[in-house]
C-alpha cells in the first residue's frame, strides 16, 4: 500500500506526540476577532439593554470589542468607523442613529476590506453590498401592532366622535421613528375620525417626552384623547406630564408606546399606561455569531428580524418577573 503524504505527517506527528488538527485552533485562539461597535448612545432604557446585551455577548464569546458611544450624533459615528478602518479590526457593526448620509464612510470601510454588520437600525445607501446584513426589529410592523390596539381601543372606548391623537416621534430621520409612524398611519387611516392633530419629535428621551408634551397639553385648542409614543421613555416623560397637568394617564389619555421595557411594566402595573409593543433589544449574542460567520466568511442572510409580543397593562404585573430588560 502506498503511504500519501498525509499520512506520512500524521505519523511523523505522532512519533513527536503531537496532534495535527490542534495547530489551526491554537492559531484562532492566539489571535481574537475584534469588533468595532458604534453605538447611538444612551438615550433610553431599551439603549441601556442593547448596550448591555453587546458587551456581555462579546465577553461571553471571547471577542474583543471596541465600544464607542456617539452620543446620538452621526458625526460621532462616522468618526468611530473611521477610527475602526485606521485600527484594522476584524469586523465593524453599528446602529446608525439615523438613515441616510452613510454612503462615503460605508465605501471607506469595503475598501479597506472590513466587513460591516448593521444593528438595530437601519440604512439608505445607494450600494446594499456596503454592509454584508442588517439585525433588527421591523419597526413597520411595530407602528402597525401599535394602530391595530388603537383602533380596537376605539371601538370600545370611543365608539363614536372624533379620536384626536398626539404623537410623541422618535429621532428625526431615524429609521424607527420613521417607520414607527408609517406602520401606525398605514392601520389608523382606515377610521378617518382617529386624527393625528399634533406630532413631534422627542428625540427618544425621558426628559425631551415630558417637554413636549407638556407644550401639547398647554395648547388646549383641542381635546387630547390619545398618545402614541415611539418609545416607552418617551411615554414616561409624558405621564408626568400629564399627571402635573392634573389628568390621569391611561385614564383621561390613553397611551400607547413601543419597546417592552421594565419601565413601562411599572407604569402599566401601576395603572398609568395601557399597551407596549414589545422591541427586542438583547441582539448581542445574535451580532457575535453574526460577526464571527461573516469574518470566516460563511454565507449570512440579508435581513434578520426579532420576533416580538404586545404587552396590555392587565398582564404586565404577571409579565413584570419575567423581563430580562
Ligand atoms: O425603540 C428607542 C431607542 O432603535 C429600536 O431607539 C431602537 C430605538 C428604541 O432609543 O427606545
Amino acid at each position: 500500500m502506498k503511504t500519501t503524504r498525509r499520512q506520512l505527517l500524521a505519523l511523523s506527528a505522532l512519533a513527536l506526540g503531537t496532534a495535527l488538527p490542534a495547530l489551526p485552533a491554537f492559531a484562532a485562539d492566539a489571535k481574537p476577532l475584534v469588533l468595532g461597535f458604534s453605538q447611538v448612545g444612551a438615550e433610553s432604557e431599551w439603549r441601556t439593554a442593547n448596550s448591555n446585551s453587546i458587551k456581555d455577548a462579546a465577553k461571553q464569546a471571547g471577542i474583543t470589542l471596541k465600544f464607542a458611544d456617539a452620543q446620538q450624533k452621526q458625526e460621532n459615528q462616522v468618526k468611530a468607523i473611521r477610527s475602526f478602518i485606521a485600527q484594522k479590526v476584524d469586523v465593524i457593526a453599528f446602529s446608525p442613529v439615523v438613515e441616510s448620509g452613510w454612503d462615503t464612510v460605508l465605501r471607506e470601510a469595503k475598501n479597506a476590506k472590513i466587513p460591516v454588520i448593521l444593528t438595530d437600525r437601519a440604512v439608505k445607501v445607494s450600494d446594499p453590498s456596503l454592509y454584508v446584513t442588517f439585525i433588527g426589529s421591523d419597526f413597520v410592523e411595530e407602528g402597525r401592532k401599535a394602530g391595530r390596539w388603537l383602533i380596537d381601543w376605539a371601538k370600545k372606548n370611543a365608539p363614536t366622535g372624533e379620536v384626536n391623537i398626539v404623537e410623541l416621534q422618535g429621532t428625526v430621520g431615524s429609521a424607527p421613528a420613521l417607520d414607527r409612524k408609517r406602520g401606525f398611519e398605514e392601520i389608523i387611516q382606515a377610521e378617518p375620525r382617529l386624527k393625528i392633530v399634533r406630532s413631534q419629535s422627542g428625540d427618544f428621551t425621558r426628559a425631551k417626552g415630558k417637554e413636549v408634551m407638556e407644550a401639547f397639553l398647554k395648547a388646549k385648542d383641542k381635546k387630547i384623547h390619545v398618545l402614541f409614543a415611539h418609545n416607552d421613555d418617551m411615554a414616561i416623560g409624558a405621564i408626568q406630564a400629564i399627571e402635573e397637568a392634573g389628568l390621569k394617564p391611561a385614564k383621561d389619555i390613553a397611551i400607547v408606546s413601543i419597546d417592552g421595557v421594565r419601565g413601562a411594566f411599572q407604569a402599566m402595573a401601576a395603572g398609568k399606561l395601557n399597551v407596549t409593543v414589545e422591541c427586542n433589544p438583547m441582539l448581542g449574542p445574535q451580532l457575535m455569531q453574526l460577526a464571527k460567520d461573516v469574518v470566516a466568511g460563511k454565507p449570512v442572510a440579508k435581513r434578520i428580524t426579532t420576533e416580538e409580543g404586545v404587552f396590555t397593562a392587565d398582564v404586565a404585573a404577571k409579565e413584570l418577573p419575567n423581563r430580562k430588560y
